[in-house]
């Protein structure tokens, strides 16, 4: 029998972090369509995100891209945020949009581009000094498009210049974590296309180093909860970007494609003590809301974490234990099913009303007025986005 009382407690502490670039205008090569009331500046973006944690109530962290989310004064932004509830997360490199990556940055051919990539992302470290942000992303769109391009050994041991020369720099409560992606924008090899990758680099790095796990990021059909397991084995699960795809790199709302997989997925979490604080896993949300509503899809986002994850605490593991270690192949996936099948949105009613919140934190949007009120408000300036 599972422990109710624990896994409310296990709810309530749950912490989920919203991407800054959710709450600006995205969308694909085709077309950005722009959003009323959408933020102008980062403290814009952190007001919305604050309407998030109001709602769910466990959503107290926000991640920043930086240069989209550059300020005068980090000081000060981090103690908007802080005036807000909230405080701010992981630290996100960017080196895929400037001219001279090209071809790559890290593990561009030539030194003087190597160099201004690390620049960038040591200045990235400098603004987690002023946050006070434990992590520094990184995300590499490097790789090439054509067999004999580049030499694939040269760049990897580029790459592993790079990220020592940066790990050097991490203060001892700062991490690096290290994001893999199959393809895209490089289409032949890319430089950390995989988890067994960024894990060998981490490895190399030091107990400060660790592997993220994008959930868009991989080939149909992988066994990413078979990853999970194994990386929080060896301790080295840094964090999670969660999101959805039908097809490829989709950004789409966590849960809405598969919510069966990210039940799957926060299972291993669940099964491998990954929810304990001291275990340092950062569930973080990287998606894009292209054409719906981006704060209640953020909300919906986060709900959708919080039901896979109210079913993955349900499974009962002493009886898939017992099931497992006699052979009983039905009854071990009769008691994961169960808990899979279970309506759990009553629960987390529950849960939210005693936190004083209303156990609808979408109808809590709605009827809080914010959407209104930005949509009056933020007229004039340029929008936040990618402005494809
Ligand atoms: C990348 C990657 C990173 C995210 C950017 C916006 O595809 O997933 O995590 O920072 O997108
Ligand atoms: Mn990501």
């Amino acid at each position: 029998m599972t422990d109710l009382s624990a896994v409310k407690a296990a709810l309530k502490a749950q912490e989920i972090e919203t991407p800054s670039w959710g709450y600006g205008n995205s969308g694909t090569r085709f077309k950005v369509f722009a959003q009323e009331g959408v933020p102008r500046d980062p403290f814009e973006k952190l007001e919305d995100a604050a309407q998030v944690h109001a709602a769910t109530g466990v959503a107290p962290r926000v991640s920043l891209h930086i240069p989209w989310d550059r300020v005068e004064d980090y000081a000060v932004l981090a103690a908007f945020a802080g005036e807000r509830g909230l405080t701010l997360g992981a630290v996100n490199s960017n080196t895929f949009q400037d001219d001279d990556f090209r071809i790559g940055s890290v593990c561009h051919p030539d030194a003087k581009v190597r160099r201004k990539a690390v620049e960038h992302l040591l200045e990235c470290v400098d603004i987690m000094d002023a946050t006070g942000s434990r992590d520094l992303k990184l995300w590499f769109a490097d790789g090439t498009n054509y067999p004999g391009q580049d030499d694939i050994t040269a760049r990897q041991d580029r790459l592993a210049e790079a990220l020592a020369e940066v790990y050097a720099r991490l203060g001892d409560e700062q991490r690096m974590i290290l994001e893999y992606k199959l393809f895209e924008p490089a289409f032949y090899t890319t430089d950390v296309p995989d988890w067994g990758t960024s894990y060998a680099h981490c490895l190399k790095l030091g107990p400060k180093a660790k592997v993220v796990v994008d959930t868009g990021h991989h080939a149909p059909g992988t066994n990413i909860e078979f990853i999970v397991a194994f990386l929080l084995r060896e301790g080295r699960l840094g964090a999670f970007d969660f999101n959805s795809r039908f097809y490829a790199d989709d950004d789409l709302m966590v849960g809405s494609a598969d919510p069966f997989q990210l039940f799957r997925i926060l299972h291993e979490v669940a099964k491998n003590d990954g929810f304990a604080p001291g275990k340092q896993v950062a569930f973080m949300l990287d998606q894009c809301h292209n054409i719906e509503g981006k704060i209640p899809a953020v909300i919906r986002s986060v709900m959708n974490v919080q039901e896979a994850t109210a079913k993955a605490l349900l499974v009962d593991l002493d009886a898939l234990g017992a099931a497992q270690q006699a052979g009983d192949v039905l009854g071990a996936n009769a008691v994961l099913m169960d808990a899979y099948n279970t309506d759990v949105r009553p629960l987390l009613a529950e849960v939210r009303a005693e936190q004083g919140l209303n156990p609808d934190p979408l109808a809590a949007y709605r009827a809080s007025g914010w959407q209104q009120r930005i949509v009056a408000e933020r007229v004039g300036g340029t929008q936040a986005g990618w402005g494809a």
